[in-house]
């Protein structure tokens, strides 16, 4: 190893337990993730129960799908609390925090863009959704949050930062028009309409307080610490993933017949196979 390597090494080496004492320091922080970490833990027990009579093939892929919500959460979260997904950055001249070094858990973004798309995709085999605004929902979903993680990311811009948080929004905009008005007809004639508008309201309204989160926390106009904004996370993280996922699975649970009826318009764009 030459000596530039070494040097290299032992500053990468350096900054991430320099992170890590940072995070343990800052207790608000520091809680917020173990907190999240333990749930996890716990939700994954929890679902594995929940599904061991689940049968039929479609209520097992909403099952497995669900259980990775909670999967993808405990790995997300022990890379936050490690601080291996967890950056210094220095705001842009604009920024509230301008010049300062500010802790950025970009982590959360990046791990969205595997956990949404769960949440979606469980969502739209309970709506029995055909398969062209499944993909939508999903693609627009997985463009909203990297679009998230460069707006937090961008150092060199205050106004990039803006930009990108806006092109995530558009993003969002396009999802929540599918849940909002595509899947709740396609959900009514599947026979789901009644839990899918229960948890279509929970990820809504939930859903809409991310983005509201970022634009008043560190990252945005910094009028929350980065402690607030990472319980408000947190607990957004509770609601959005551990509630809305037990809900799901107790009544998949319960009603797997309804569930594997549907299944019909999965790739055929809605209509009913020719009868020949
Ligand atoms: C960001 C900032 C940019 C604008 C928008 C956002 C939306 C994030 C959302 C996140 C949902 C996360 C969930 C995670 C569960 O694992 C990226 C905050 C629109 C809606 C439900």
């Amino acid at each position: 190893m030459t000596a530039a390597s070494t040097t290299a090494t032992t500053l990468l080496q350096a900054s991430q337990s320099e992170v890590l004492q940072e995070i343990q320091s800052n207790f608000l922080l520091n809680s917020s993730l173990w907190v999240n970490i333990a749930l996890a833990g716990l939700a994954i027990l929890l679902f594995v129960f929940m599904g061991r009579d689940i049968e039929s093939s479609r209520a097992k892929l909403i099952w497995v799908a669900t259980l990775l919500v909670p999967l993808v959460s405990i790995s997300s979260y022990a890379g936050l609390a490690s601080g291996l997904t967890v950056g210094i950055l220095e705001m842009p001249a604009g920024h509230a925090l301008a010049g300062q070094e500010v802790l950025s858990p970009w982590g959360r973004y990046l791990t969205w863009t595997f956990s949404t798309p769960m949440i979606l995709l469980a969502l739209g085999l309970l709506a029995d959704a055909d398969i062209s605004s499944l993909f939508t929902a999903i693609t627009m979903d997985i463009g909203m949050c990297v679009t998230g993680l460069a707006a937090a990311l961008i150092t060199s811009s205050h106004l990039l930062r803006w930009v990108f948080y806006g092109i995530s929004c558009a993003f969002f905009l396009a999802v929540l028009y599918i849940l909002l008005v595509e899947w709740p007809a396609d959900a009514q004639a599947a026979g789901t309409g009644e839990i899918f508008g229960t948890l279509k309201l929970l990820t809504v309204v939930l859903w809409l307080g991310y983005p509201i989160l970022w634009a008043l926390g560190s990252e945005g106009v910094a009028l929350l610490s980065v402690g607030v904004t990472s319980w408000g996370y947190s607990g957004l993280d509770i609601l959005a993933k551990y509630v809305f996922a037990f809900l799901l699975l107790r009544w998949v649970a319960a009603n797997e017949g309804t569930v594997s009826q549907a299944g019909a318009s999965f790739g055929s764009g809605g209509a009913a196979p020719a009868d020949d």
